[in-house]
């Protein structure tokens, strides 16, 4: 009675031309657990879309609309992939390249695509400083503030409902050490702009998840930590925002961060969903391979991340063609690095949620002395804007090595931290306590570790006292 009530459950994921094969195997003593075994590795995704939605996530790539009449790209598409995000046609230059008059030819096809084959559609991008029209771009101040508001509107309207996510505001943040925003024409009609964005979006389309999405946010470093700043804000505040897009794009000089799986982390810990938007990662073979699995297994252990993009299907399809960074050769065959990415998905030990131990790269030069005697000694750097700060603080062991440690921030009155990273803090306001967490107390003489925190208000001065255990 188990083992046919067994043998039933397993074999109903099997296609039929294997499962009479099985049934005629299974005559006589050959025992339920074969066919169990069997049939649990039938049920294992042979496809990305099938293996991700498995594991409750979707897979998704970047799609060119003038590539929809190739059929060698069709047919990996509708084979592969659930999630479609439009390569370049719903952007503001492809929308609206005359002021108030919106063309959607292409990327409605891209959308009717999506919906004739079941899959579903991440809106790119509704508000970015790059592939403005031109009109756009000699607008500044007011003008251009409403211009973008009716924009955001206008396409979120257009598309309500068939939207899975939109990326609402993409790469708003510099580049470099200072956690500053871009500087660009939307930037110069207010700090606010971004927000104004969102809730534009979220009052045309209320059933889209309204997404940030950034390149070189993909570790903690200054420009992930002021995105990480922003969000908070949004959170604590009220701005709707629902996910953040972490477009990884990997090359030899900029490598999957060893903190990418806490990084994703910390950002879910704020209560959203993240997404990888735009993955590609150049190399070849079992380097690229390796790369590809250790993104998608960061992806599956944080249980916020709730699906993966490429950036496209075919090397030739590529931004970057001559990187060779996607899963599939120019003639459509597979690579290393789609088996490697396929094998992550199925696999059923995702890496563990804790965080790894990591050393986040220094975001302060290290001190030049070594710090004397036993304990710890700890020091502070911080970004600021007006109201508010994130301050990250280096943790150094003495020349004895700490099993744990603690520092402590004064903070002037009326400033409050609102959260903190890679430690736990005790209390919010005057003296706080920074104590480590499980995968960072632990540091041998002269290591470094840090942490860090946002605050609203006038930021710390001063040395942060150091204690080690
Ligand atoms: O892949 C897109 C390429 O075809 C365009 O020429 C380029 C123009 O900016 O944009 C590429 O897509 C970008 C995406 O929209 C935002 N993140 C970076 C992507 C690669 O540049």
């Amino acid at each position: 009675m188990s083992s046919s009530t067994a043998r039933d459950r397993g074999s109903a994921r099997v296609r039929p031309d294997r499962r009479a094969a099985l049934v005629s195997a299974t005559v006589g003593t050959v025992a339920a657990g074969m066919v169990l075994a069997l049939a649990t590795a039938a049920s294992a995704g042979t496809t990305l879309a099938t293996s991700a939605a498995e594991k409750g996530r979707y897979f998704g790539t970047a799609v060119a609309a003038n590539k929809l009449s190739d059929s060698t790209y069709v047919g990996i598409l509708n084979r592969e992939f659930n999630m479609v995000t439009p390569e370049n046609e719903m952007k503001w230059d492809a929308t609206e390249p005359s002021q108030g008059q919106f063309t959607y030819t292409s990327a409605d096809r891209i959308v009717s695509h999506a919906q004739a084959n079941g899959m579903r559609v991440r809106g790119h991008a509704l508000a970015w400083h790059s592939q403005q029209p031109g009109w756009a771009q000699n607008l500044s101040g007011s003008a251009l503030r409403s211009a973008m508001v009716n924009h955001v509107t206008q396409v979120a309207t257009h598309y309500k409902g068939k939207i899975h996510s939109w990326d609402v505001v993409n790469e708003a943040f510099a580049d470099g050490g200072n956690g500053a925003r871009r500087d660009s024409n939307l930037q110069r009609t207010g700090n606010d702009w971004i927000e104004v964005a969102f809730r534009a979006a979220r009052t045309a389309d209320p059933s889209a998840k309204l997404c940030y999405n950034d390149y070189n946010t993909d570790g903690q470093n200054a420009k992930s930590n002021a995105v990480y700043a922003m969000v908070s804000d949004f959170k604590a505040r009220g701005v709707p925002i629902d996910c953040v897009g972490f477009q990884s794009h990997f090359n030899s000089a900029s490598p999957v961060p060893g903190d990418y799986q806490a990084n994703l982390q910390r950002f879910a810990n704020l209560g959203l969903d993240v997404q990888i938007t735009e993955l590609d990662i150049e190399g070849s073979g079992t380097a690229q391979a390796n790369s590809y699995a250790t993104v998608v297994r960061a992806c599956l252990a944080v249980s916020r991340c709730t699906g993966i993009s490429v950036w496209g299907i075919r090397d030739t399809d590529s931004w970057r063609a001559s990187g060779t960074p996607l899963l599939f050769d120019g003639n459509g065959n597979k690579k290393a690095a789609y088996t490697a990415t396929l094998d992550a998905l199925n696999s059923g030990t995702p890496i563990p949620t804790t965080p790894p131990p990591t050393t986040p790269p220094p975001t302060t030069p290290p001190p030049t002395t070594p710090p004397p005697g036993a304990g710890c000694t700890a020091s502070l750097s911080l970004q600021t804007w007006t109201g508010g700060f994130v301050a990250t603080v280096r943790v150094t062991a003495g020349s004895s090595g700490t099993n744990g440690w603690a520092a402590t921030v004064t903070l002037p009155s009326g400033t409050a931290v609102t959260n903190a990273w890679n430690a736990q803090s005790s209390g919010t306001t005057g003296t706080v306590r920074f104590a480590n967490v499980a995968y960072n107390g632990r540091l041998t003489a002269g290591q470094s570790t840090e942490f860090g925190f946002q605050g609203v208000g006038t930021p710390p001065a001063g040395t942060p006292s150091c204690t080690a255990s």
